[in-house]
């Protein structure tokens, strides 16, 4: 497929998504959107690939939703359309999806950086959720998402001042998990994400449901919910593997079943 918006790469094992609309500072919008589901979709599609990447350039991983495009809406349309709501495709990937952001993510920007699975953020990275100085609130996620990760009264102040944050304060706040030199950022994310396409996927794929499982239900719940998936992963070759080469001393091979 040819993308317009998107620059889609396969690095050994790790799909590669950079955002690409530079004359926008990679604001984000319905062609953003249609052509990120179809990224993924390949990416899942392909059994090699084992964890993705998604960034920005150097200035900007996103600078939210395109305000141009969004600036003459109407309330029943974007009502009945739902806009926005196609977004939440983008966040059930079961892939793990590193954001690798440098620069600005503003908005949906942040958004979509806090969709993924973990993100690395280079020292320049500003994060932020200024929807309320263009008189609206954040809509894909903002106030929820950011609310988990950073707690009530950091994005409060985000959400409510719009505010942008540097990586040091993100990392603080527990938005981010790794902050690296700018010139780092590619290689950490893709040697992140290159680790994890290395191990099991099902047991990869399992961890991954099993912290999100965290966001969703009780602890009680949730605990039964990991143990499940613990049990069942002794089904898979993989299981057998992995033991059987910590016990040999040797590199595990998974087989991905
Ligand atoms: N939308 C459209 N164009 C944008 C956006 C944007 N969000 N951000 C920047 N641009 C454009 C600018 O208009 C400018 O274009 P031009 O050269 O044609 O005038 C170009 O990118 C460069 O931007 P600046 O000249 O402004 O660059 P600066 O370095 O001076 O400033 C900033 C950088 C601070 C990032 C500034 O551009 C800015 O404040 N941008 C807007 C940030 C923002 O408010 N984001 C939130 C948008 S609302 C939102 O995300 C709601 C999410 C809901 C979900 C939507 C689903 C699609």
């Amino acid at each position: 497929m040819a993308y317009e918006t998107l620059i889609v790469e396969t690095r050994g094992n790790v799909g590669l998504v950079t955002l690409n609309r530079p004359q926008a500072l990679n604001a984000l919008n319905s062609t953003v959107l249609k052509e990120l589901k179809a990224a993924y979709a390949a990416f899942h599609a392909d059994e090699a690939i084992g964890a993705i990447v998604i960034t920005g350039s150097e200035r900007a991983f996103a600078a939210g939703a395109d305000i141009k495009e969004m600036q003459s809406l109407q309330f029943a349309d974007i009502y009945k359309s739902d806009f926005i709501s196609g977004w939440d495709d983008i966040a059930k990937a079961r892939k793990p999806v590193i954001a690798a952001v440098s620069g600005f993510a503003l908005g949906g920007g942040c958004e979509l950086a806090m969709m993924c699975d973990f993100i690395i953020a280079s020292e320049t990275a500003k994060f932020g959720q200024p929807e309320i100085t263009l008189g609206v609130i954040p809509g894909m996620g903002g106030s929820q998402r950011l609310t988990r990760a950073v707690g009530k009264a950091k994005a409060m102040d985000l959400v409510l001042t719009g505010r942008m944050m540097d990586a040091a304060e993100a990392e603080r706040s527990g938005l981010v998990s790794r902050v690296v030199a700018p010139e780092r950022l590619l290689d950490e994310a893709l040697a992140a994400a290159e680790k994890i396409a290395s191990l099991s996927q099902p047991s990869v794929m399992m961890a991954k449901e099993a912290v999100n499982r965290a966001f969703e239900t009780t602890l009680e719940e949730g605990l039964r919910f990991e143990r499940r998936l613990f049990h069942s992963l002794f089904a898979t070759d993989d299981q057998k593997e992995g033991m059987a080469a910590f016990v040999e001393k040797r590199k595990p091979a998974f087989k991905h079943r």
